[in-house]
């Protein structure tokens, strides 16, 4: 078997695990970061970076799998016909959980107060508990699922989001526009993991953002776009929105001179929420590379049509 590593950017870190991965699961495969006759390859590891555009000569193909979760850079491939399954990998999934709890907790707590005190004020007020800070989960996912268990784990009040209505034992969901309003319309906190799509671009402008009550805090790990910048300064500025902490921009890097550098109610982490994690994500690749040798549906298929 043939599997093109079309990262090359990135093999270092796959080049002795993947390889083990395969061998752990009785795979004999030969991996090449660039492919001498396409025609011969059996599966593309495929990561946004990578140079590859065309999938057209890969005629054997017989899937593309993602390094990314979010897949908008390559679904609208029209020379792409192959099955492409995004990754769902548990060592990503630990990191945007451990992102998502890591900045609620700093604005549920207040932190910033205590760490940054030049005047050296004592001031003893102490913070409400979790469970008095509800939060809205825009997407149910792999990782929004996660964070809200995580962050229901503290006792945060936690109301999901999704685009399909959902039933999930211990957690209130919500979906449609009406849902939005009123998970929105209960939140301190809103965290954003939903995917780029036609239907999520803007989903948080001045109208929605104006459902939140006053002084409530936004967490953006999913997508920039999913996001009205201007909108969003503009409630920054009326302090509607107390603080919002962003992790994914329209232009990545985000451009020296955006506005959201300098914002004092905006906090900037360069897109590093959650790294796939080669260790898991190589058995994640592995495991739908036997199944799909073996003739079994895979794992984590991204449908076209959705756009994730
Ligand atoms: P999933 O595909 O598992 O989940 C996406 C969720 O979004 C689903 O619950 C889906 O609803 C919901 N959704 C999609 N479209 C809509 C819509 N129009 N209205 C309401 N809900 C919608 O994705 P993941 O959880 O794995 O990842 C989410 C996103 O996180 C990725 O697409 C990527 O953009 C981002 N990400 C960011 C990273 C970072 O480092 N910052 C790292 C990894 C991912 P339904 O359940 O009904 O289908
Ligand atoms: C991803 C990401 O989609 O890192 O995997 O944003």
């Amino acid at each position: 078997m043939l599997i093109l590593f079309a990262a090359p950017a990135l093999w270092p870190d796959y080049e002795t695990i993947l390889p083990q991965a395969l061998a752990e699961a009785g795979l004999s495969a030969r991996i090449v970061t660039e492919a001498a006759d396409p025609a011969a390859v059996d599966y593309i590891i495929y990561a946004p970076s990578a140079p590859l555009q065309d999938f057209t000569p890969y005629t054997s193909c017989k899937a593309v799998l993602s390094l990314w979760a979010g897949v908008e850079r390559i679904v609208g491939n029209t020379t792409l016909t192959q099955p492409l399954a995004r990754m769902v990998d548990p060592g990503l999934t630990e990191g945007m959980v451990e992102w998502v709890v890591g900045h609620a907790l700093r604005h549920h707590l207040g932190m910033d107060r205590h760490i940054v005190n030049p005047g050296h004020v004592w001031n003893p007020t102490c913070p409400p508990l979790a469970r008095q800070r509800p939060v809205a989960m825009l997407g149910l996912g792999a990782l929004g699922l996660a964070a809200a268990r995580a962050l229901q784990a503290l006792n945060f009040p936690v109301t999901g989001w999704s685009r399909t209505a959902k039933e999930v034992p211990g957690l209130t969901c919500l979906s449609g526009e009406a849902g939005l309003r009123e998970a929105l319309a209960r939140a301190a906190i809103v965290v954003t993991l939903l995917p780029r799509t036609p239907e999520t671009e803007n989903l948080l402008n001045a109208r929605t953002l104006g459902y939140l009550p006053r002084g409530a805090f936004l967490l953006n790990p999913g997508r920039g776009p999913l996001i009205d910048d201007a909108a969003l300064l503009a409630e920054l500025d009326s302090g509607q929105i107390a603080h919002a902490t962003l992790d994914v921009f329209r232009v990545e890097p985000l451009p020296p001179d955006h506005p959201f550098w300098s914002h004092p109610g905006v906090t900037v982490t360069p897109h590093i929420a959650a790294d796939t994690r080669p260790h898991s994500a190589a058995r994640v690749l592995v495991e739908n590379i036997r199944r799909a040798e073996a003739g079994e549906p895979l794992l984590h298929l991204v449908d076209r049509n959705r756009g994730y």
